[in-house]
């Protein structure tokens, strides 16, 4: 900390305090604002920022611009007058696809003449770049970045900001006499939804994106506001300097690492990384990470690691040859809500969707977003004709974030639910503790029959290859299939007789559902979609009813004896159960030859494995560990992980490891795959 001139009438005593005081504060800043671990209660600092301003205010020749009461000063009579740049702020060239990347790295190299280049590598914040100037250590500027040569004074508003150090922290000897300090103010994501909830609130105007939110605070005559928007900064480089008596760093990396030393944040996601390898590298391991970082970024910086080879490579125009961006595909954009449908789900449940003017985001263009419910769209207040932000980031399913209200010309609609299926027609009900609205008609209902039958012939339901969407859609809009049991009635003849549907392709078909036929009691009840019935419960139940007629059977209080099944899913599975058609779907399954192994729990007590134990090892011929597992549990025997003495038999595949050893060591009998198939048959 500078201190004034020593001012007649200053007691030294005060002085020093002062001193000590400015300098604890600086430290508490830095450790809340930069490090995030603060070292002291709120109720401590405010004590210590109280006592300076006292003192301060009793002897006002103490007061210097960078004292940390000083952060909210008067309103300055210079905002926002021009700020020329003593080194100018360059721009940076942008890289979407490998190839720019590529291209990138070979100029450099060839520009270097060498075979493999260090780069120094950041997160690109998606804030506004500043220049920040500091003369003696002292801020005594900070401006927009603005065309680049000139920018605007927005010191008073950049001194609000907690993380900007007022002066630079170490000993004054080693301080560069003059410094350009570049970086980027930026919103934290919390920050910013909490301004936008505020907002919203209050009726007033919200903002479209942190980076907004950024600039409109920047952008305060009154800094009492921009400090109430609590900014945020990160350094990444440097304009003009005089290092004076310190060396000057030979890396971007060590130049980093000397404004982290003056109390500057810097990226702690930087790195530096050999080559075009490390580089794309970099970008993917970012990219997975970027959902996760608490403040936006738009891509990463490659720069040159070497000062001195950046200093060769020089610039094409106003950007460096030595430094590139590349860029993440935005996650949200603008669009335009240009009606809203309603979708039906497998369990009835009515979504609306926003059918949205088709627009680029998240790397996919989207021509729809999920409203999920009513509520939401009360909520969030989307009518058709909206202008709205869109987000689609990573896999997940395109959302619509916020409306701009101050968009709306008044010819926008406000969307109803309806009170019929748009699907079938029946009535819609919304029970009243939930979220959902839905349609009554079950099975009658073409979309909700649709869905049921995709999920009863999915993958790890029933399993029949070649029953997907498009085929669907025809069994059910041609009326062929009401149920899942018609399914089972369906010829080759009438298979082959669909559109686009080639004489193999319908036997194929008929045989995926031919073989459907012989599968598991878990897979069936899975294949049922009782509402809330996932493939866990499906084989809990299985497991501890062993029949279905059994499950059937049983009543609510049967039920909650079954592991994780609660008084939602007990009554969920009760109502299924007691459902007329669904009993008639059920019996015609079984007309129609759906069996599964006699009984899954059944089969336990009476089995040929039944009392012995097992464990596998190594890979087997044939059966995967899972099957092996199930195979063996269904004829009534136990797996177990380790063996003892307890253990019947070791069953060893390819590559046995010390299990195998240990049952040697026991005497437990080892047996091969095929042995174990011969005590089964
Ligand atoms: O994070 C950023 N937005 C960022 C911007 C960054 N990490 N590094 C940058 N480096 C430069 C050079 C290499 C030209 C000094 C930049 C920018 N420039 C930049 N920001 C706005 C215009 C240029």
């Amino acid at each position: 900390m500078t201190s004034p001139p020593a001012a007649a009438g200053i007691p030294a005593a005060v002085r020093d305090r002062a001193q000590v005081l400015r300098e604890a504060l600086e430290t508490h800043n830095y450790r809340y604002y930069v490090l995030d671990a603060p070292s002291v209660s709120d109720a401590e600092y405010d004590g210590l920022f109280r006592e300076l301003q006292a003192l301060e205010q009793e002897y006002p020749q103490l007061l210097t611009p960078d004292s940390p009461t000083q952060r909210v000063g008067a309103t300055p009579s210079n905002a926002f007058a021009p700020v020329t740049h003593r080194a100018p702020m360059l721009s940076l060239n942008n890289a979407f696809a490998d190839a720019d990347v590529e291209n990138f790295d070979r100029r450099v190299r060839e520009g270097l003449d060498h075979e493999s280049v260090a780069y120094a590598v950041e997160p690109k914040f998606d804030g506004l770049a500043i220049s920040m100037t500091y003369e003696g250590g002292a801020l005594v500027r900070g401006a927009t970045r603005g065309d680049g040569y000139t920018g605007e004074d927005v010191t008073a508003n950049l001194r609000t900001i907690a993380a900007i150090p007022l002066r630079l922290h170490g000993r004054a000897d080693r301080l560069p006499p003059f410094i350009e300090v570049r970086g980027e103010v930026l919103m934290l994501k919390r920050d910013f939804e909490a301004l936008n909830a505020a907002h919203a609130a209050a009726g007033e105007k919200t903002f479209v994106n942190p980076r907004n939110g950024a600039a409109g605070a920047l952008r305060q005559l009154d800094p009492k506001i921009t400090a109430s928007r609590r900014l945020h900064f990160f350094a990444y480089g440097i304009g003009a300097v005089e290092w004076g008596a310190a060396a000057p760093p030979a890396t971007h990396d060590a130049l980093m690492q000397r404004l982290a030393d003056w109390r500057f944040p810097v990226a702690a996601e930087r790195d530096v990384v050999q080559g075009l390898a490390g580089l794309l590298d970099y970008y993917r391991r970012i990219g997975a990470q970027r959902t996760a970082l608490p403040f936006e970024i738009d891509g990463v910086v490659y720069k040159v690691n070497d000062l001195a080879q950046q200093a060769s490579l020089g610039f094409v125009s106003r950007a460096p040859r030595y430094a590139i961006a590349h860029k993440f595909p935005a996650e949200e954009m603008l669009t335009e809500v240009l009606d809203i449908d309603v979708q039906v789900g497998r369990t009835g449940a009515l979504t609306p969707v926003a059918r949205l003017k088709p627009v680029f985001v998240g790397g996919v263009t989207v021509t729809n977003a999920t409203l999920h419910n009513e509520d939401e769209i009360r909520r969030k207040d989307v009518r058709i004709g909206d202008t709205v932000v869109v987000r689609r980031a990573g896999d997940v399913i395109p959302e619509v974030v916020r409306v701009l209200v101050e968009k709306r010309s008044g010819a926008e609609r406000e969307f109803a639910m309806p009170s019929q299926c748009p699907v079938c027609g029946s009535h819609v009900e919304r029970p009243e503790d939930e979220a959902a609205t839905r349609c009554t008609g079950g099975l009658v209902c073409g979309a909700q029959r649709k869905q049921a039958l995709l999920h009863f012939a999915s993958r790890r339901a029933m399993d029949i290859e070649g029953l997907g969407e498009k085929m669907v859609d025809q069994l059910v809009e041609g009326n062929l299939v009401r149920t899942p049991a018609d399914l089972y009635k369906l010829g080759v003849a009438a298979l082959a007789a669909l559109e686009r549907m080639a004489e193999k392709s319908a036997a194929n078909l008929h045989a995926g559902i031919e073989k459907s036929k012989r599968t598991t009691l878990t897979r069936f009840i899975y294949a049922l979609g009782i509402r809330h019935v996932g493939e866990t419960t499906a084989k809990d139940l299985a497991q501890h009813f062993g029949k279905l007629d059994a499950l059937l059977a049983a009543d609510e209080a049967g039920l909650l004896e079954v592991r994780d099944v609660g008084p939602v899913l007990a009554a969920s599975i009760r109502q299924f159960c007691l459902e007329k058609h669904n009993r008639q779907v059920i019996d015609e399954l079984r007309a129609a030859g759906v069996t599964w192994p006699e009984t899954e729990q059944a089969a336990k007590s009476a089995g040929r494995l039944t009392g012995m134990t097992f464990v596998l090892t190594g890979t087997l011929p044939a059966l995967s560990r899972d099957s092996a597992k199930e195979l063996i549990e269904q004829h009534g025997g136990k797996v177990t992980g380790s063996v003892s003495k307890k253990t019947s038999y070791v069953v060893a595949g390819v590559e046995a490891g010390s299990k195998l050893d240990k049952a040697e060591e026991l005497g437990v009998p080892v047996i091969d795959e095929a042995q174990l198939l011969a005590m089964i048959e």
